[in-house]
């Protein structure tokens, strides 16, 4: 597949004013009749070629231009494209194609989850079904006619309102679906199964009545309550903080089994894979509960962010992705502790998607080139892109941020359109000049910047000294200074925090330089500064604090995540320091300061047990690894886990009060105070568990046998099957199975908790599973549980120093890529970051990564990412 580049832009050379489509479902060959009204596009070249896409597998039955059937010499089919040669400036277009959905397993296009027909066509699915343009500037009203066997189908779902249905003489029946407002082919969708709904009503500002259907198999009926609280809870948020109401009389989702992402927003009838929308306590987590919340609220944000307004071409991803993100992440914030909210988003963000933006996919949040669009639903343009969004907000305010997006929605309802014409609503409320700012949409890299500071008693002035810098990446070596808005306090010797501008103890610094200066004037004693609070920008801070003040910090700062990071900062360089001893032979020993620091923060933690659970967490290995010189997986593993006994061991009493203390005393509930005492108590037992003793051993299964709820249910088997006591472990897992093994979501939590085992002989294990009968090798929730939490989650074994995990990854990888490219690429990641390595494993790694290069016929998406990566 050739490079596409954002340069090469061009409009859509015909338009497509309404599209009927008429679908006679059936498993290997459905019947798929588009009628188009196409007319030629006025703000585009003249042309009489009309260049429709349609992908390899699509067969083309008929093609009539005006009502009368074209010659075959009036057309050319290409693998990817049907061409027609000589059309007119207006004419209607009908096409008639028969497609295969039992044989999709690329779960792009139309395919079967389960038995139950179901479509993805984001980005570029829709060509799978018919001939199309198939690219996000043609928006056309689309009408959809199923027809399926009424018995085996007989809920039928389309985009829009439902305004016709009927039965056939066969025993089939058929629907009719109507939207009326203007979309991109991406946005289709259709449904077709045996499913129950639960159905709810929701008003909105101005009074309209929507109806609310969340569809799923009958077997999982009972656990839709939260996403439809959910989804209420965002519709009313949309409206009261970004004024948007929703357009359609029915809003419908549907849970599927089968399906490459979280979910898709498609108008009116949003997709989702099971995991993020199904949830009940006795099956579900609370983060898993959390995910759903978050998931069902991020697509219906997409309705206005995404569907009214929608994307140009696919470089401009960002624009509804990070926008939509970032709007979601304000909701979660909104709903929950917004500490929480942050650190969690953060964590995301400078673990995966620094890494990321430090490897060879690395790219601009607006790329400027791809081969295949599927490799850029990244951290990149989802989490940076919407702190790039953040950053606006922070740099505008809320309310001019909200007229900005009043701005943005009212000017470009209806269009398709770029970040430029987002971040051109910004500067036209604001009156700001934002082409500087606008960088961050261009240059990829994640930005340093290097602080000092100088005070002065007699003049009590107190300066800070900022240099910021950025790597080079793929695209580009040299980069300019970005606009960035650094946030600032300055502490007190007495912990408090100095006022600084307008009576504020927080001030917003704006960087555009390469090395500012910044003065603070009637400072009357020396401070500390709290630097970059609330994570106000993406970038690598680095100031020369000593672990005392990091420590005053975490006892002092009145910034919620600056304490929580000032606590990981200290833990960190401990981290750093025993990783040197540990690489040299050395005992490792933890300083009495640390356990210190520690036994006071469990002393506070009653007092909030969301942020103890947070301060009370070592930093991960993904983002020990991320900060890393040279990953040393081994090193890395053992000292955490060395750091994690040493801790239990000398605050063990601590740990064990605290734990009784958060038991559950009156039954499970999903308010974010439970949740926040179930993560504390899980928590502590955890620890607890490193300890191996029989006695924490027989409190963890006591609250494996009794809990009422999966939250402390799964804590107490994966702090017993990743302990030593083995027979314990393979207890626990098979009673785990055998009261769960007819629920697909907490099977997948059942190969996970294996998979992520870091005890010795983790490949075996896993090969194992991959021949246990809850094991689907079709289905990407059962891949991303076992292969991928093995090779990302499981970094001692899957880094073993033979090269076996990288060479079983790759085993798959070829053994996917003919079935599901999208998975396949996705599972590429660890292998990406070898240069990350020392040489051995480096060499490992790319001996792996050009074994897959030379078998050759890859996908575009696989080909795209082993090709960057060997680069
Ligand atoms: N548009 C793909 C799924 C999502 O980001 O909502
Ligand atoms: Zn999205």
């Amino acid at each position: 597949k050739p490079t596409i580049y954002l340069k090469d832009y061009t409009p859509p050379s015909f338009l497509i004013d309404t599209i009927s489509l008429r679908f006679e479902l059936d498993e290997t060959a459905t019947r798929v009749k588009s009628q188009l009204q196409v007319r030629r596009n006025p703000q585009a070249a003249v042309t009489r070629q009309l260049q429709l896409h349609g992908h390899e597998s699509v067969e083309l039955c008929e093609i009539k231009l005006n009502g009368a059937h074209l010659a075959a010499d009036a057309y050319q089919r290409e693998a990817e494209f049907l061409t027609l040669l000589d059309v007119p400036e207006s004419f209607e277009l009908e096409i008639e194609t028969c497609i295969n959905p039992e044989a999709n397993t690329a779960l792009e296009g139309l395919y079967l989850s389960d038995g139950m027909y179901c479509t993805q066509c984001e980005a570029e699915g829709f060509r799978r079904i018919t001939f199309y343009p198939d690219r996000p500037d043609v928006m056309s009203v689309f009408t959809t006619t199923l027809v399926a066997d009424a018995s085996r189908f007989p809920v039928l779902l389309g985009n829009g309102n439902p305004v016709q249905r009927g039965e056939l003489d066969d025993g089939r029946h058929w629907v009719t679906w109507v939207d009326p407002f203007p979309k991109p082919a991406y946005l289709f969708a259709l449904v077709a199964g045996d499913l129950q709904c639960l159905e709810d009503q929701f008003t909105t500002c101005s009074g309209r009545q929507v109806t609310l259907q969340i569809y799923a198999e009958a077997k999982d009926l009972e656990k839709l309550d939260h996403a439809m609280t959910a989804l209420k809870n965002a519709m009313r948020w949309d409206e009261e903080v970004y004024g948007r109401e929703y357009d359609l009389d029915i809003y419908m989702i549907v849970a599927v089994d089968f399906f490459n992402m979280g979910a898709m927003e498609n108008k009116g009838l949003n997709i989702f894979n099971t995991a993020c929308v199904l949830a009940h306590p006795r099956t579900t987590t609370d983060a898993g509960f959390q995910r759903v919340e978050s998931v069902v609220a991020h697509e219906y944000f997409h309705n206005w962010s995404g569907n009214r307004v929608t994307c140009r071409d696919w470089f401009q991803l960002s624009l509804k992705e990070g926008f939509t993100v970032f709007r979601d992440q304000c909701f979660s914030a909104d709903m929950h502790s917004a500490v929480v909210q942050r650190v969690d988003e953060v964590g995301i963000l400078r673990t995966a998607q620094f890494a990321e933006d430090a490897g060879p996919m690395a790219h601009p949040v607006r790329p400027a080139s791809f081969i295949e669009i599927s490799n850029f639903y990244t951290l990149t343009v989802y989490e940076k892109g919407a702190a790039v969004v953040r950053m606006l907000h922070t740099l505008l305010g809320a309310d001019v941020f909200r007229k900005g997006a009043d701005l943005y929605f009212e000017r470009h309802d209806g269009q398709a359109v770029t970040t430029d014409d987002f971040v051109q609503a910004m500067a036209d409320v604001s009156g700001r000049d934002l082409t500087q700012f606008k960088r961050w949409y261009s240059q990829a890299g994640t930005p340093r910047l290097k602080v000092s500071d100088h005070y002065d008693a007699a003049s009590q002035r107190y300066q800070l000294n900022v240099q910021q810098s950025c790597p080079a990446t793929p695209e580009a070596q040299q980069k300019l200074p970005f606009h960035l808005p650094l946030s600032v306090g300055l502490l007190r010797a007495d912990g408090s925090s100095f006022v600084l501008k307008d009576g504020k103890t927080t001030q917003l610094l704006e960087l555009t330089e390469a090395e500012q200066t910044f003065v603070f004037d009637s400072i009357d004693e020396a401070p500390l500064p709290s630097l970059l609070r609330d994570f106000s920008a993406p970038v690598k801070l680095v100031y020369g604090y000593t672990d005392e003040q990091l420590a005053f910090l975490l006892s002092h700062d009145e910034d919620g995540f600056n304490r929580w990071d000032a606590g990981q900062q200290l833990s960190l360089r401990l981290v750093n320091r025993l990783i040197a001893d540990y690489q040299q032979g050395k005992p490792l020993s933890l300083p009495d300061t640390f356990v210190a620091t520690w036994q006071s923060v469990l002393q506070q933690a009653p007092q909030d047990p969301a942020m103890a659970a947070l301060l009370l967490t070592l930093p991960s290995e993904a983002y020990i690894s991320e900060t890393a010189e040279q990953i040393d997986p081994l090193a890395i593993h053992h000292v955490r886990h060395f750091m994690r006994c040493a801790l239990a061991e000398q605050l063990e009493s601590s740990w064990l009060e605290l734990c009784r203390q958060h038991d559950s005393q009156s039954g499970y509930t999903a308010s974010a105070a439970d949740m926040a005492r179930r993560s504390l108590r899980n928590l502590c037992l955890s620890y607890l568990m490193v300890l191996e003793s029989p006695a924490h051993l027989a409190l963890a299964q006591q609250q494996f046998e009794t809990a009422d709820n999966m939250t402390d249910q799964f804590a107490a088997l994966i702090s017993v099957a990743h302990s030593g006591f083995r027979d314990s472990a393979d207890e626990l897992l098979a009673e785990f199975l055998s009261q769960w093994q007819h629920e697909s979501l907490v099977m997948n939590q059942w190969l996970m908790v294996q998979a992520t085992d870091p005890r010795e002989g983790g490949l075996a294990r896993v090969q194992q599973l991959l021949e246990h009968p809850v094991y689907d090798a079709r289905n990407p929730n059962k891949i991303r549980s076992l292969i991928g939490a093995f090779c990302q989650q499981n970094a001692v074994n899957f880094h073993a120093q033979d090269g076996s995990g990288y060479r079983f990854l790759a085993d798959h990888i070829l053994q996917l890529d003919a079935q599901n490219p999208q998975i396949a690429a996705r599972l590429l990641t660890p292998l990406t970051r070898w240069r990350r390595y020392a040489a051995d494993r480096q060499a490992l790694m790319q001996a792996q990564l050009q074994r897959i290069m030379d078998k050759g016929q890859l996908s575009g998406d696989v080909y795209e990412v082993v090709s960057k990566s060997l680069c």
